[in-house]
């Protein structure tokens, strides 16, 4: 009977969300009792409890019925953490989910200064910037020179339960004792232990952040409306402009300011709400403290969040900023960077559920080398299994995996496979077995096997909180265990929220128990974190740690960009989805996960013609491109359309690959500061406010703007340039345009808005092949936007082998463009290598040099090899539109050069 359910429910009977499948605040106990406090909770330091030590202090708090321990340490590199935690005597050992940050206990640093006052104790940090624990009512300000940013528990609503013994019937009826959901019982042994206060962000006209969510990229005012949702959920044909739910959850918030942006991270794994509240410091109850000369309080923004969770600690990491640049460094020391993807993961992705057979295999990539469409990766979905049982290949449709691997391998692509975390309760299944003996499966509440129901039937899951069991899982993916695979192989993890069919809410019950006495509801949003780390790693084991692995995960928590990149999940084929791509994907970015896409032309339903070729074009300039589609829909190989749509999305994928050099180098720097490569136009135009919340358009590095035609039968296209005091080019046309403005172009069926910015220089292939492999050492064209001034560019190359890992040992190039006025008669091109410890020597040469806003006559040019004999180079000036492009310069990327251009 479950079973009929569930495949109606999956197979697309549907049209919209079922919400009834899934909680409001209102039907989550906790979640309205925390919502219900209004009025103070009346927290205050305990007189004399305050322990100053070299990087912080320690001090109890307490209200009428409850004293914690409340620990704020100064981290390096403006970060401040503070901790919530019970008194000593708690009745339980609360979970955090520590493993998600890159160490365990992130680089204390000591104080300067701290002062202790009758009402106030005041910390000075080594970064200049101050800590003040206001002592009655309890409350922790953060000031960045000497201007209030940022105020934990301004609202007084700190709530805490602390664990307790059962014995307060009355609560009962609130839900706190146990709890049930559409007649599944959450039996709560430990009765509940949720934690919640208010975070305050001072000056900060927006709030972005705390994905997932199919919202707007700017948060709203949730009020009168529904808090943020974050619980890992597999929630079918999801809707647009809501605040539910989704895959992944990543509770990080950044308020952004023109001079002072900051961030916080809510370290916490459990069931998290965040309410959003967007007020003026007068009314935000910091008047006093915010003393900016030119503003009255009134005028001041100020956006308060407040964060509930389930259970678990108050563990929050404050980023002070104060910059845009610095917001990203600051949450990459603490959560991490996805480090280089292999190349062939920034290529174009050919996936549907499912391609048949191997047969079937076949004819779609060669199909691709048909009809002239790049082309990286193949992906199978589940059907390639015997019977959903993972790590192994259908019998029939599947029976020689190796041949087919060798075939893709031979033509330079590769293969992702699915692995599912749910395992198929079946004794001859080896995988079930194995857990099974060495006890790696996750326990019910009677300390059973906790069994529920998935794509193979009744199912059981691996406990990946247990170490041991995460390494047992990597070993699975060595080649003599799953049988047929090679290192062209590669894996995606879906259903790891987890998905359970049966299960509350469509996942696991919070009362399952998990490695080390926690319950599922504790460790829920790190579950699928820790299915893909340790595929990550078993990925990287079994070359000996020489291949670059690729891996897709569905759910997501903060850290998992250290090894994963996601997408959002099952979206739809229509014109909504597609915009609401977007302003997800700039959340994901926002919050430290850079390596993101959606399934191009919509997973669910059909796209017509004109919105497939649209989501190509936008997918293209989206960091993971991959084309995805249920198995009830029409198959949609690029080729199998009108002639023109095929060429137009032929089009959007050879542009994309000719990008490539420029997104590899994106994803390089990306690794060293933490910025992301798809970025929102805050991150690059801090000076122009209004297009702060933009989410039509985004910028890929800083030189790329992409405005991509997102309604259905548009004539023109308008493209909004941020900044103050800037040029933009059109990227077909050159033409010049001063920003902030806005330009209309004609929406042909290839346009895309590109624009590049002045003062940029962007490295593309001049001419593209059928996969990244066979571009690797491809001419560049080296396109160079000169700035409004007229007088400066620059721009940066990385290159190395594309898949290894010795670009660590010193196999890599990164190099840098610039282009420079030198004086009236003289311009120049040079290049220099920006880190001697890189030492590839690339034979990739430049064949073309296209200057932007050349606003000169050149008489002549030439380049210096070496330092004495000039070579007279060929060039042509457009005096039209200010464009010079010189022809086979003769320059190779990672050999000095300079040219002359005299006028
Ligand atoms: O494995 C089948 C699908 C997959 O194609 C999709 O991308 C995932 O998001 N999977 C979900 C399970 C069922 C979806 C209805």
């Amino acid at each position: 009977m479950w079973r009929l359910l569930v495949v109606c429910l999956l197979l697309g009977t549907l049209e919209a969300v079922d919400r009834q499948n899934f909680k409001t605040c209102d039907q989550s106990s906790f979640c309205k009792r925390h919502r219900a406090v209004t009025s103070p909770t009346g927290y205050e330091v305990v007189q004399d409890s305050i322990k100053i030590n070299d990087t912080g202090l320690h001090a109890l708090i307490k209200n009428k019925d409850t004293t914690l321990k409340l620990t704020i340490v100064t981290l390096q590199d403006s970060t401040v953490r503070v901790l919530i935690d019970e008194n000593e005597g708690a009745l339980r050992k609360r979970y955090q989910p520590l493993e998600a940050l890159v160490e365990r206990e992130p680089k204390q640093q000591k104080v300067k200064k701290t002062k202790e006052e009758a009402s106030v104790t005041k910390i000075l940090t080594t970064d200049g910037n101050r800590v003040v624990l206001q002592h009655k009512p309890f409350r922790v300000d953060f000031y960045v020179k000497d201007k209030i940013v940022s105020s934990i528990n301004a609202k007084e609503t700190l709530h805490f339960e602390a664990f307790k013994k059962k014995v307060l019937l009355t609560d009962r009826e609130k839900g706190f004792w146990e709890e049930t959901w559409k007649d599944i019982k959450d039996t709560k042994p430990h009765g509940s232990s949720s934690v919640g206060v208010d975070i305050a962000f001072v000056g900060a006209k927006h709030v972005f952040g705390i994905p997932e969510h199919a919202e707007s990229y700017s948060l709203r005012d949730t009020k009168a409306y529904e808090p943020y949702r974050l619980y890992n959920l597999d929630v079918f044909e999801y809707e647009t402009n809501s605040p539910m739910a989704l895959y992944g959850s990543i509770p990080y918030l950044v308020g952004v300011h023109q001079k002072r942006s900051v961030g916080a991270l809510w370290l916490n794994a459990a069931e998290t709400w965040v309410d959003i509240d967007p007020t003026t410091a007068d009314k935000g109850g910091l008047t006093k403290e915010v003393l900016d000369a030119e503003t009255k309080p009134r005028q001041v923004p100020q956006h308060n969040a407040r964060f509930y969770s389930e259970s678990g600690l108050i563990d929050v990491f404050i980023t002070l900023g104060p910059q845009p640049n610095d917001i990203f460094r600051q949450l990459a020391a603490l959560t991490g960077v996805t480090p280089l993807p292999p190349a062939f993961a920034l290529g174009y992705h050919q996936s549907r559920w499912n391609y048949k057979d191997q047969k079937d295999v076949k004819e779609v990539h060669e199909g691709f080398v048909k009809n002239d469409i790049p082309l990286d990766v193949l992906w199978l979905d589940i059907e390639h299994t015997d019977k959903k049982a993972y790590f192994t290949f259908d019998k029939d449709n599947f029976a020689k995996p190796e041949e087919m691997i060798k075939d893709l391998s031979e033509q330079n692509r590769k293969l992702v496979t699915i692995v599912d975390p749910h395992i198929k309760k079946d004794s001859k299944y080896y995988i079930y077995k194995e857990a099974k003996k060495l006890k790696y499966l996750v326990k019910d509440a009677k300390d059973a096997i906790y069994e529920g129901n998935c794509w193979p039937g009744d199912s059981t899951y691996i406990d990946f909180l247990n170490p041991k069991a995460r390494k047992w899982w990597s070993d699975q993916f060595a080649f003599d265990k799953y049988k047929g695979t090679s290192k062209d192989v590669h894996i995606w993890n879906d259903m790891n929220e987890p998905s359970v069919f049966n299960g509350p809410e469509i996942t696991m019950h919070k009362d399952a128990k998990h490695h080390d006495g926690f319950e599922h509801r504790d460790v829920h949003n790190v579950y699928g974190f820790h299915q893909h780390s340790s595929t990550f790693e078993g990925l990287k084991a079994r070359s000996n740690n020489e291949v670059r692995p690729f891996v897709l995960s569905r759910s997501f928590f903060t850290g998992s960009q250290r090894t994963a990149a996601v997408w959002t999940g099952d979206n739809k084929a229509d014109w909504a989805h597609l915009k609401q791509s977007i302003p997800m994907l700039l959340s994901l970015s926002t919050a430290g996960l850079p390596f993101v896409g959606a399934d191009v032309g919509g997973f669910f339903g059909n796209p017509d013609e004109e919105l497939l070729v649209r989501w190509y074009q936008a997918g293209a300039f989206q960091p993971f491109f991959r084309g995805h589609s249920h198995q009830d829909t029409k198959r949609r190989e690029p080729w199998l359309f009108a002639a023109n749509t095929t060429d137009a999305i032929r089009n959007a994928i050879k542009t994309r690959y000719a990008f490539i050099p420029y997104w590899y180098t994106l994803f390089y720097e990306h690794a060293k500061t933490g910025k992301p490569v798809m970025r929102p136009f805050w991150m690059e135009f801090i000076e122009d406010e209004p297009s702060w919340d933009e989410d039509r358009q985004w910028m890929v590095g800083n030189g790329l703007l992409v405005k991509p035609v997102l309604e259905e039968k548009a004539k023109e296209l308008s493209i909004y340039l941020p900044g103050k005091r800037q040029v933009w080019y059109d990227w077909e046309t050159h033409k010049a345009r001063p920003s902030p403005g806005a330009v209309q172009i004609p929406a042909e069926l290839n346009t895309i808005g590109l624009y590049h910015r002045g003062g940029t220089i962007i490295p593309k292939l001049s001419e593209v092949k059928l996969t990244t492999k066979e571009n690797h050492e491809q001419p560049i064209t080296l396109y160079i936007a000169v700035n409004q001034k007229g007088d400066f560019a620059n721009g940066t190359i990385y290159l190395d082998d594309g898949e290894s890992y010795s670009y660590e040992k010193g196999d890599y190039a990164y190099w840098g463009f610039t282009f420079k006025r030198e004086h009236d008669y003289l311009h120049t091109i040079t290049n220099k290598n920006l880190d001697k410890n890189g030492k590839f020597d690339s034979d990739v040469y430049i064949d073309k040099i296209v200057i932007r806003g050349a606003k000169f006559y050149p008489r002549n040019a030439h380049i210096f090899l070496d330092d004495f004999s000039p070579e007279d180079l060929d060039f042509e000036f457009n005096r039209e539109n200010f464009v010079m492009e010189i022809a086979n310069p003769g320059a190779f990327v990672t050999r000095e050069f300079r040219i002359d251009l005299h006028s």
